[in-house]
């Protein structure tokens, strides 16, 4: 069977390429999930794209990945800086993961410096737009045994 990673992004990332270009490029949302389907199929594995607004979705998408996924890339938008919930649902299913953010976070303000998930992540891809979402598959995929 084909291996499989899940690809999630987070609060906003539904409105990729329609505001704030000059900090997130003009890539869409569909652009990133294609960009990212393409990387993964080069290494000879799906991908299943989710975007939610929501917390508990996205916390959901990670329980059940459990079931049929071996890693996960994730932009988890500004539940990067937030979110607990998140970090404790990405140790506990104990799949690794890739973290992706589009803009550097780190030239940005403050509140963007600290992520839930930054010494936990298996791969960390910062700043690197659209194109950092193909890295992070490549990344993550020389990770899996
Ligand atoms: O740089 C990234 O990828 C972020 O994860 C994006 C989050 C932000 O809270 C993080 O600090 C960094 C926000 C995503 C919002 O995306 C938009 C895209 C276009 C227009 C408005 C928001």
């Amino acid at each position: 069977m084909t291996p499989r990673l899940l690809l999630l992004n987070g609060p906003n990332l539904n409105l990729l390429g329609t505001r704030e270009p000059d900090v997130y490029g003009t890539a869409t949302l569909a652009d990133v999930e294609r960009i990212a389907a393409e990387a993964a199929a080069a290494e000879g594995y799906d991908l299943r794209a989710l975007q939610s607004n929501h917390e508990g979705v996205l916390i959901d998408a990670i329980h059940d990945a459990r079931a049929d996924c071996r890693g996960i890339v994730i932009n988890p938008g500004g539940l990067t800086h937030t979110s607990v919930a998140l970090r404790d649902a990405l140790t506990g299913v104990a799949l690794p993961f890739a973290e992706v953010h589009i803009s550097d976070v780190y030239a940005r303000e403050a509140f963007r410096h600290h992520s839930f998930l930054h010494d936990v992540a298996a791969v960390r891809v910062i700043g690197q737009g659209a194109a950092g979402y193909a890295e992070a598959v490549r990344r993550l995929v020389a990770l899996i045994p």
